[in-house]
């Protein structure tokens, strides 16, 4: 059986989903992407994940081949296809097919997959007892650099990253800027609360800007929190009540230790428990249906 691929206007099996030696996305990590989830047969957020593609595609000058609509259908298309009502979907346009040597130029046609399957990001314990991060040495790019706004297929700073954790024995790292300042996790928005206030940091600190995140700083208001995007050093981590991180694939996931340093009781703090309540509520009631 396995599961049905979108590639390329067709569906085709995972043993046949195969892509070029030279697709570009490949050879050279030219490409963008996009990880949709959906909760009990409704798309959290499409719109949103479709429109963030489109500006990482413009932002690398990546004419993506269908239009936001079309792209729209193809995403409920595969889930459809798949029988999938709790999915991961990950969507991928790479380059596509060129000759060896970076110019994009040279490749005519964007190569477009889309996969809906599963993901876990942690064990399920991890979500009760909390994570705990290590900051690592590797900044996160310059955004003069590689943008980290852009969802590109280029992910080894943040690979890099992940190494360093494990190799720490942590579950997750911690990114700082260039300047020091903490930008984002290694695949996750990063928040902490200090009394009413609910803090993360500025998408021009290095920060993807998530879609959960967005979730979140929406949530955050309507509880009555003060929601800051602020600057953070790892100082101002250490000494918050509460921190977790946030994604489409994370989901809402409590930190309780970073640096070694317990952050607040060292336990899993009533706001994230609240917020990540209010979370899940907001993906199961909101959403375009399969
Ligand atoms: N920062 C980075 C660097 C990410 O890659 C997020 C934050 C969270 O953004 P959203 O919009 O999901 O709330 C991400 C999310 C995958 C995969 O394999 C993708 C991400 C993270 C982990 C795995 O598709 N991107």
């Amino acid at each position: 059986m396995g599961l049905w691929i979108y590639l390329d206007g067709r569906f085709v099996n995972e043993k046949q989903a195969k892509i070029s030696v030279f697709d570009h996305g490949l050879l050279y990590g030219d490409g963008v992407f996009e990880g949709l989830r959906t909760y009990g047969g409704k798309v959290f957020r499409l719109k949103e994940h479709i429109e963030r593609l489109f500006r990482s595609a413009r932002a690398i000058m990546l004419e993506i081949p269908v239009s936001m609509e079309e792209m729209a259908n193809i995403i409920i298309k595969t889930l459809k296809k798949n029988n999938l009502k709790d999915a991961y979907v990950r969507v991928v346009i790479t380059r596509g097919i060129g000759d060896l040597g970076l110019d994009p130029r040279k490749c005519p046609k964007p190569t477009i997959f889309v996969i809906a399957s599963k993901i876990k990001l942690y064990p399920q314990e991890y979500y009760e007892k909390g994570l705990s991060v290590v900051t690592i040495a590797t900044r996160r790019n310059l955004t003069e650099s590689i943008n980290p706004a852009i969802k590109s297929l280029n992910y080894l700073n943040n690979i890099l990253a992940k190494i360093e954790a494990t190799n720490s024995g942590a579950m997750e790292g911690l990114f700082l800027n260039n300047e020091g300042y903490v930008a984002e996790c290694t695949g996750e928005n990063i928040f902490i609360t200090v009394g009413n206030n609910l803090l993360t940091p500025p998408i021009f600190a290095g920060a993807l800007d998530g879609i959960t995140r967005d979730a979140v700083i929406q949530l955050g208001k309507e509880m009555g929190l003060n929601v800051e995007e602020k600057l953070l050093t790892r100082y101002d981590l250490y000494n918050a009540d509460e921190c977790f991180l946030s994604g489409t694939a994370a989901e809402i996931v409590p930190v309780t230790l970073i640096d070694g340093r317990k952050i607040g009781s060292g336990k899993i703090g009533n706001l994230t428990k609240k917020i990540r309540e209010k979370f899940h509520q907001l993906t199961h009631t909101d959403g375009i249906p399969i």
